[in-house]
């Protein structure tokens, strides 16, 4: 086996959960972690943290990005809805319905599979960069287009990988709406730290760690009616740009983030050092490829907040894996938190 890699990006861990691992810091939810995580279901109640996968609605947010397109299965040339079984055996009196969908996976409520992000960067020390992936896995090779034998995809660092582990252990709610409201926010270390001291929030190692920003209530609340400025210029971000924030979040030992926001952290439109090229999304940079911290979006965070908060609580069991669907770069998922 030869090493993908000579030289890994400064703050990664390549490596360090073993030279092939696909599943990053997913390794830190350990059985004792998840024992932990079930000791906070207390009440018995279930929280669904997905919008409808219909929503946003139309293209808007990201012009790529389209909504569920339904078809209705066909047997015979006949579609099968409310479908005789007597076709197949005239002793059978059932009925039944199927249908298809296309589904982008990463239009709504989703995971980004630790293969959805990657950049330029000279892993193997020859001076010139190449396309990689978390633990040093390669664009062209691990990552392929549609020219590919077998197909585009994610041959390593698909959300199968992530789904194999169940991602099942405890979540940890962060309010940053109560504190910004619907105000566009760049969050970062202080802010952060202020929020979490403030409400008492504790995260520990292998925890998954959830952004309340209030956006995607906005966005269910508002789904006839959406606007740029609401999709694009409203609610908090992490700020990804800020150093503290990203060394926090790999010292803390969190094992994912999630937001009920489009991308958790806020695009950057400038250089912090002056650079002429520059990662428009820092925090997905560091978390996902080089420290292979997945990121959950656009879920949705109110309701499970709220019962929180009234509560005195920030803590939960968080079950949410997604498809086990073999290549693909993200997932949408129905995530269940139990209180
Ligand atoms: C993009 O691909 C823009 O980011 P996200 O991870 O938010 O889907």
């Amino acid at each position: 086996m030869v090493k993908r890699w000579k030289v890994r990006p400064e703050n990664s861990n390549w490596g360090d959960f073993g030279e092939d691992d696909q599943i990053g810091r997913l390794n830190l939810i350990t059985p004792q972690c998840r024992r932990m995580a079930a000791r906070e279901v207390i009440e018995g109640l279930a929280f669904c943290l997905s919008v409808p996968l219909d929503l946003p609605g139309g293209n808007l947010l990201v012009s790529n990005r389209l909504p569920p397109s339904r078809t209705i299965a066909n047997k015979g040339g006949r579609p099968f809805v409310n479908f005789p079984f007597c076709c197949d055996n005239p002793d059978w009196n059932d009925i039944g319905s199927d249908d298809a969908v296309t589904l982008f996976t990463q239009y709504s409520t989703q995971w980004d599979a630790l293969g959805h992000i990657g950049y330029e960067f000279d892993a193997d020390d020859d001076g010139i960069a190449e396309v990689i992936y978390y633990n040093g896995y390669r664009g062209g090779f691990d990552i392929v287009g549609p020219n590919a034998e077998g197909g585009a995809g994610a041959r390593r660092l698909g959300i199968e990988n992530m789904a194999e582990t169940c991602v099942q252990g405890r979540g940890v709610m962060v309010d940053l709406f109560s504190r910004f409201g619907s105000n566009r926010k760049f969050v970062g270390y202080d802010d952060l730290m202020r929020i979490m001291d403030r409400d008492k929030v504790v995260v520990e190692q292998g925890d998954m760690l959830c952004i309340h920003t209030g956006w995607s209530t906005a966005v269910v609340d508002r789904k006839d009616s959406l606007d740029t400025h609401l999709l694009h210029e409203s609610h908090s971000v992490l700020d990804g740009a800020d150093e503290r924030l990203l060394q926090w979040i790999d010292s803390s030992g969190i094992s994912a983030i999630i937001a009920d926001n489009f991308a958790v952290e806020g695009f950057q439109t400038s250089s912090s050092d002056g650079s002429t090229r520059f990662p428009a999304l820092p925090l997905h940079r560091r978390c996902i490829v080089e420290l292979g911290i997945h990121l959950g979006e656009l879920w949705l965070l109110s309701p499970l907040n709220s019962w929180l908060r009234a509560n005195g609580r920030s803590r939960f069991l968080l079950t949410a894996p997604p498809l086990r669907l073999p290549g693909s770069f993200g997932s949408p998922l129905t995530p269940v938190a139990t209180v």
